[in-house]
Parts: C-alpha cells; structure tokens; sequence
C-alpha cells in the first residue's frame, strides 16, 4: 500500500493527502518530522515523501503528477491539453507566489519568533501583486476554481487559503484574500466529508510542531 510520509501540519503534506482522498486511492501515513528524513528516501530532506512500491518519490507536485497517471480514477486533471496547462498554471502560481512569500512570515505568525519590519513590507509588496495576477487565473462563480471538476489546483486552494489567510491576518491585520470570495468557494469545495478528518488531523499535528519548536529554543 502507498505511504504517505510527514506532518500532517504541513500544506503541502495536505494537498497529497486531500488528493489520495479524493481519489479513493488506498493509502497509510507516516508521522515523520522535518530534521529526521531519509535523503534517501527524499534527497532535500523536505516532506511529504511518498513510498511506493517501486520507491520514494518527493515533491508534492510531483506526487500529484504520478497519482494521475498511476490511479486515473476520479481524474484531478481535466483531459483537454490546455485546461491541464491551466491547473498547472494555478498550482504553480499559488506556490512560488503566494505560498513562498507567505512563508517568510511564518517564524511570527505561526512560531512565536520575530520577522522584521523590512521582511513584512517585502512580502506584502509582493502578496499584494500576487493577488491581482491569481484573481485572473481562477474562476469563483463555478464549482472548481479552474476546470469543471475537482483538480489539483482545488487541493491546493484547500489547504493554501486557510493558512495563508490567518498568516497574513496575524501579520498584517487583513487576510490578503479578504476581497475575493473565498469563503463561499470553501463553503463549497471545503465541505467535503473527508476535509473535516484533514483538518483536525493538522490541528492536532500543529499543536505538535509548535510546541517541538519552542521547546528546541
Ligand atoms: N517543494 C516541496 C516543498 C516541501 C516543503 O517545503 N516541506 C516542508 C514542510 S511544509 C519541509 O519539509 N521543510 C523541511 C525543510 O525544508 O528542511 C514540495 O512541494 O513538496
């Protein structure tokens, strides 16, 4: 069976997870922490990882990607060329964008350290542009946010919007995506039966993680 590896408060972590879920791909997880992976198994040290049977593969894109092609079942890639560019597009804008820059701010908002003023100001400039430029990539008045149907660029939003929404209101006193609809988009897409299993599970794990980083101090 496939094992998904990591922690379960790790976004990234999530998207594969709410995928293989999605999929009804059968799966088991493995807690594994950052600063205790295989480089075998996932050669930056970075999680998730997954273990297949013909071995580990790393990079939750990547993973996505192999899922597809491997279980095509209740496909999260739409089938014409183009709408695939397309949730390519919004995974990719969401990460190197939006998710990255977020994380600058995450030794504060989420850890109980400190983040300079000119580190606040650099994300913001750059959240601020990237906001505009995904608001054009991403449709909010049809079920899913790219396609017609569910897509990796749904696990995505899933586990991204949260997050990234309570980063930037404990940092900034607005969530940065407090103008567009997002919460009707997750009323919608968010409901789904196995997301209320995702989420307290990263609840749980991030109780965890906090407390392993402020008693590492
Ligand atoms: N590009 C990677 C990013 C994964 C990543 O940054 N994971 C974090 C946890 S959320 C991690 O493993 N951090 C530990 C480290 O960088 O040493 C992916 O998409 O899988």
């Amino acid at each position: 069976m496939l094992k998904l590896c990591g922690f379960a408060a790790s976004n990234y972590y999530n998207k594969v997870k709410i995928a293989l879920l999605e999929k009804e791909v059968a799966f088991e997880e493995e807690l594994v922490w950052a600063g205790a992976i295989d480089k075998n198994f996932s050669p930056l040290g970075k999680v998730p990882y997954l273990i297949t049977n013909q071995g580990p593969i790393s990079e939750s894109n990547v993973i996505l990607e192999y899922l597809e092609e491997q279980y095509p079942q209740q496909s999260l890639l739409p089938t014409d060329p183009y709408e695939r560019a397309k949730v390519r597009e919004v995974i990719l804008h969401f990460e190197l964008y939006i998710e990255l820059v977020a994380r600058t701010l995450f030794p504060e908002a989420l850890f109980g350290g400190k983040v300079s003023d000119e580190t606040k100001d650099k994300a913001k400039k750059q959240l601020d542009r990237s906001i505009i430029s995904f608001s054009k990539m991403v449709q909010f008045d049809q079920p899913y946010l790219v396609s017609q149907q569910m897509s990796f660029a749904d696990c995505a939003a899933l586990v991204h919007f949260p997050l990234i929404g309570n980063v930037t209101k404990t940092i900034y006193g607005e969530d940065i995506f407090a103008d567009l609809p997002i919460q009707k988009y997750m009323n919608r897409v968010g409901k789904r039966p196995y997301m209320s299993k995702v989420n307290a599970d990263r609840k749980a794990n991030a109780e965890l993680l906090i407390a392993r980083i402020k008693g590492s101090r």
